[in-house]
């Protein structure tokens, strides 16, 4: 759990960036792409992450600025990418200009639960990868190239002469 502010920007600023690298390899078309008629499409989870970013950090007692239009889902996959690299920028303002290392161990009263404010950033970057592992599953349905998250994606392990593992 992060103790001072500069932990979590590390950490935000490098999930975030593979966050981006997710967006980015979004299609226009792709963004129609679902797992079922009820659940949300591709570009709806894209957009719910961007817009959640500045949602949470409301909820979390901080102020930042809410997504424009944040209640339509673009049907453009560079507006999802572009306002994502603004979002993600912004939330890593928003926490140092205004929490300091003691809002970390500070308790708040957040969705029902009573959380540290570490425990809240935690919660900021977890939710996004949540998200993001849902939208690499939808992107290989939708036929687009899935950049590597943790470890090289499939086209990424051949490129270097490998096989990826079957297990
Ligand atoms: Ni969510």
């Amino acid at each position: 759990m992060y103790s001072n502010i500069e932990e979590f920007i590390r950490e935000w600023n490098q999930e975030a960036g593979t966050t981006q690298k997710v967006l980015d390899a979004l299609t226009d078309a792709s963004l129609q792409q679902q797992v079922s008629p009820d659940d949300r499409t591709l570009g709806r989870i894209a957009w719910h992450i961007v817009t959640s970013i500045p949602g949470m950090l409301t909820a979390f007692g901080l102020r930042a600025e809410p997504v424009a239009g944040a209640d339509t889902v673009p049907t453009s996959a560079k507006r999802i990418a572009d306002t994502f690299r603004q979002v993600s920028t912004a939330a890593t303002e928003v926490v140092r200009q205004q929490w300091t290392n003691a809002s970390l161990t500070e308790i708040r009263h957040v969705f029902g639960m009573d959380l540290s404010g570490a425990a809240l950033l935690s919660l900021l970057i977890k939710h996004m990868i949540h998200h993001r592992g849902q939208m690499t599953v939808l992107m290989r349905q939708a036929g687009v190239k899935v950049p590597g998250v943790y470890g090289p994606a499939r086209e990424e392990w051949e490129s270097r002469g490998m096989k990826s593992p079957t297990v």
